[in-house]
């Protein structure tokens, strides 16, 4: 101990040098949480967030700095179309949802410029810039550190909206993959002038979707119905058919009646080949989803919702009624809801006479162009 006497400055020293030991000691423990935090306030694409919390470079790498940061990332996306790993299947992470999402939706069919000079919906060519990591097509194989334990096919039936299809490619993309699923946006849009005909589309967007993949669960989606909360887990039940939907602000947040599927209805594939798929007779407004709520019952299946109503909560962008949509009349739709049961094994998936005149996969969305 006499030489610390004689040396007060050496004592100094070794004070200094371990407590910048333990220092770095604490940094290093921390420093996977201090990368996810600066990788989500930096990107803020979740995708991208996954991909970094689980690099085997950060194990390694003992000491950050910028540059390792910035090579990390580089290899991280290099390695984007690699087989995954791992066998552990991906389950929700409450914890990163969001719970309620404020919605930015217009009720004007106008584009609108934002200050930043962005235009609003974004248009599809920034859609496709700001997903251009997604496999061309709309299709998202999961998160990188698990295997998906299902696969989407969310069908959108479509034709002169290209507004809404803006806001629900902006909207839905994060949306699903904050929910650790594998999906594809499959958009079917009818390629004539005829009246439309929501249930050919539909069924036509079913049988493309099987052509393509292997699907476990068909949400069938319209184009201007957009989730309110992310806890609104999108899912099908082996033995229900799922409707997502309790709270829609046109009808003052809740549903009109019990047995309305109308908006987002989920299927497996066994469900949706039971039922016939949608009837094909309904040219026009109306009808055919208490023609498909008679299917569902007759078949057997019961309906299911989530739990808490409060999360299925969704708004539907405001429109008018599309010109080449008119409403069915009402003495027709009598008939056909009348006869839905006695028609279910004739019309439908097994009666279906589309023409698929031309698939483009944006990668945003793949669009299937139907004649019908
Ligand atoms: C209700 C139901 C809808 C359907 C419809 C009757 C809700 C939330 N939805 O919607 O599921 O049963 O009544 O047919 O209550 N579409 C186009 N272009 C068109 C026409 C329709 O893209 O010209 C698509 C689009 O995805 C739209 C969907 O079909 O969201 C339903 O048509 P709608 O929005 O005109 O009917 P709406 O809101 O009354
Ligand atoms: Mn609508």
């Amino acid at each position: 101990m006499n030489w610390m006497r004689a040396n007060p400055q050496m004592l100094l020293i070794v004070v200094m040098m371990s407590g910048s030991f333990i220092i770095l000691a604490h940094f290093s423990l921390f420093r996977n949480k201090v990368i996810q935090r600066f990788m989500h306030a930096s990107r803020g694409n979740i995708q991208k967030q996954v991909v970094i919390e689980e690099s085997p470079y950060i194990k390694r790498n003992k000491i950050m700095n910028r540059e390792s940061l910035a090579r990390i990332l580089r290899l991280n996306f290099e390695q984007k179309n690699e087989t995954k790993p791992t066998s552990r299947k991906c389950h929700v992470a409450y914890a990163k949802l969001k719970g309620y999402i404020s919605l930015h939706l217009m009720t004007e069919e106008t584009n609108q410029t934002t200050s930043s000079g962005l235009t609003w919906p974004p248009t599809l060519k920034y859609l496709d810039f700001i997903y251009k990591d997604l496999e061309h097509g709309g299709v998202y194989k999961g998160p990188k550190e698990c295997k998906c334990a299902t696969n989407f096919a969310i069908i959108v039936p479509f034709r002169d909206r290209e507004q809404h299809l803006r806001f629900f490619l902006f909207y839905i993309h994060p949306l699903l993959q904050r929910q650790r699923t594998c999906y594809t946006i499959i958009v079917v849009e009818q390629d004539d002038d005829k009246t439309f005909n929501k249930g050919k589309m539909m069924n036509s967007g079913f049988l493309y979707a099987n052509s393509i993949g292997d699907f476990d669960c068909y949400i069938f989606h319209d184009v201007d119905m957009i989730a309110e909360n992310d806890r609104n887990i999108y899912q099908c039940k082996e033995k229900k058919v799922a409707h997502l939907v309790w709270q829609m602000d046109k009808y003052d947040y809740e549903i009109p009646y019990y047995d309305y599927i109308g908006g987002v209805l989920a299927f497996t594939k066994e469900q949706f080949i039971t039922v016939n798929g949608f009837s094909t007779m309904y040219e026009g407004w109306g009808g055919e989803d208490d023609d498909m709520m008679k299917r569902i019952w007759a078949k057997g299946y019961e309906l299911w919702r989530p739990r808490k109503k409060n999360i299925a909560r969704f708004k539907m962008i405001h429109h008018n009624h599309d010109k080449r949509n008119p409403r069915i009349d009402d003495y027709l739709m009598q008939d056909l809801l009348f006869s839905a049961i006695s028609r279910q094994d004739s019309d439908g998936l097994n009666s279906l006479h589309t023409v698929r005149t031309d698939v483009i996969k944006y990668p945003s969305h793949t669009r299937v162009k139907v004649r019908s």
